[in-house]
């Protein structure tokens, strides 16, 4: 069968995906919304777990990664202004986060796929439509950046086309689950260009909320303000978020200061998660966001999307050379153990770093993060989670 796997979305999933197969020597063809400048550039996750970077090293896509990358092998809990070290790599087996800005990983795999492995990316399309995805031979139709309609007739497609996207609106009402929970939490996501201030990623429990220091790159650095549930980005000019990070970042007895820049992106997150299952539904396979959300707290979201394009591929490529198609079958399954895994992973951290208003679980809270400080086996818990599994 010759007809192209047909993807949606150039975005980590979709784009690894197209490596992968691209080297498996699959056709495919990806559509996406924007173009290839607009998602190059747009700033969103940007720490990667050792096992996704292998992945990609394997398939010979990591080589700017593996050279300008930084590794963290440690972060820190600061609880009213203590600060208390979490070395994670240490406990498990010498792994690190590599600290890469999710649109240089968007820039290196479109590198890749387009200039060097010849692939075909059709950028700006619109009004993309799936057909028959039901039957062995699923399509899709769009618009392209000319206004004319196109179709493609494909053997398989791959919705990767994040969580607002055409795919998984596609499957009919019923014929997936679909779950959804919301933290009851709300952060201000602050991108600027101020050097970061730390070596290490900073979790801040204050009795105002949580703040966090994020790294990204030596110029750029991320923060989190936990807000009021329905606040708004007006509610926050820079000067108040920097006043409220100095604050809420405040280390005791110490010269610590945070640096300060020029704030270029604010946006309030919506904390919370949804996943479906299965992952797929006749011949149309999701990955990444289009099949799961996650908060960022444990910074899973890209990780797993690289996860499920790692699993597609490899299964799509047994289909396509001898016919099993029992990696297809498992897909899903694959997939969403390691998805929930992460699920309940950021959902254990979610409680740990929150205040919960309700002064009972705030206790627990604390307490489980007491544990954390202070027991081996349950920052040993922390660490494979964290940064594997
Ligand atoms: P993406 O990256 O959203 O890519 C999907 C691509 O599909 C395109 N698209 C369409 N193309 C054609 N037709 C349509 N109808 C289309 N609809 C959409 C889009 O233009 C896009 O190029 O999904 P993918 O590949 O699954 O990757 C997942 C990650 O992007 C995501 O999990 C993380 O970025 C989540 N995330 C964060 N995770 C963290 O761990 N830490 C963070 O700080 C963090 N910040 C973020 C984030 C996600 C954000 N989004 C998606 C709202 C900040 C933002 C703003």
């Amino acid at each position: 069968n010759r007809r192209a796997v047909g993807i949606v979305g150039a975005g980590p999933a979709g784009l690894t995906l197209g490596n992968l197969l691209r080297e498996a020597g699959i056709p495919c063809v990806v559509l996406e919304r924007g173009t290839r400048e607009h998602v190059e550039n747009r700033p969103r996750a940007g720490v990667l777990e050792h096992r996704a970077v292998q992945m990609l090293a394997a398939h010979g896509l990591a080589d700017r990664l593996l050279q300008e990358a930084d590794r963290h092998g440690s972060c820190e809990f600061r609880v009213d202004g203590v600060a208390h070290e979490v070395d994670y790599a240490t406990l498990y087996d010498g792994q690190t986060h590599y600290i890469y800005p999710q649109q240089e990983v968007v820039k290196d795999l479109a590198r890749h796929y387009v200039d060097e492995r010849g692939g075909d990316v059709r950028w700006s399309v619109s009004d993309v439509e799936l057909h028959d995805v039901e039957t062995p031979e699923p399509a899709l139709s769009w618009t392209n950046a000319d206004g004319a309609r196109e179709r493609l007739e494909c053997s398989f497609i791959a919705g990767a086309d994040g969580f607002h996207g055409v795919a998984r609106r596609s499957i009919p009402p019923g014929a997936v689950q679909e779950f959804s929970h919301q933290h009851g939490i709300e952060w201000l996501s602050i991108l600027a260009e101020a050097p970061p201030s730390t070596h290490k990623v900073i979790y801040a429990l204050h009795p105002d909320g949580f703040a966090g220091h994020m790294l990204r790159s030596s110029t750029v650095s991320r923060y989190y303000l936990q807000v009021p549930v329905d606040d708004t980005v007006d509610n926050w000019p820079d000067e108040r978020v920097w006043t409220e990070l100095h604050k809420r970042l405040a280390l005791k007895d110490s010269d610590w200061r945070l640096n300060e820049g020029r704030i270029i992106e604010k946006r309030i997150l919506d904390m919370r998660s949804h996943v479906v299952e299965p992952m797929n539904h006749g011949n149309l396979y999701l990955l990444g966001d289009a099949a799961h959300i996650i908060t960022p707290v444990g910074a899973k979201g890209m990780n797993l999307a690289l996860h499920d394009a790692e699993v597609l591929a490899a299964a799509l490529t047994s289909y396509h050379r001898t016919g099993d198609d029992s990696g297809l079958r498992s897909y899903s399954e694959v997939c969403l153990r390691r998805v929930w895994r992460a699920q309940e992973f950021s959902q254990w951290m979610v409680f740990m770093i929150h205040r919960s208003p309700e002064p009972f679980l705030s206790r627990l809270g604390q307490a489980r993060l007491e544990h954390l400080i202070g027991s081996r086996s349950s920052a040993g818990y922390f660490a494979q989670n964290y940064v594997g599994p």
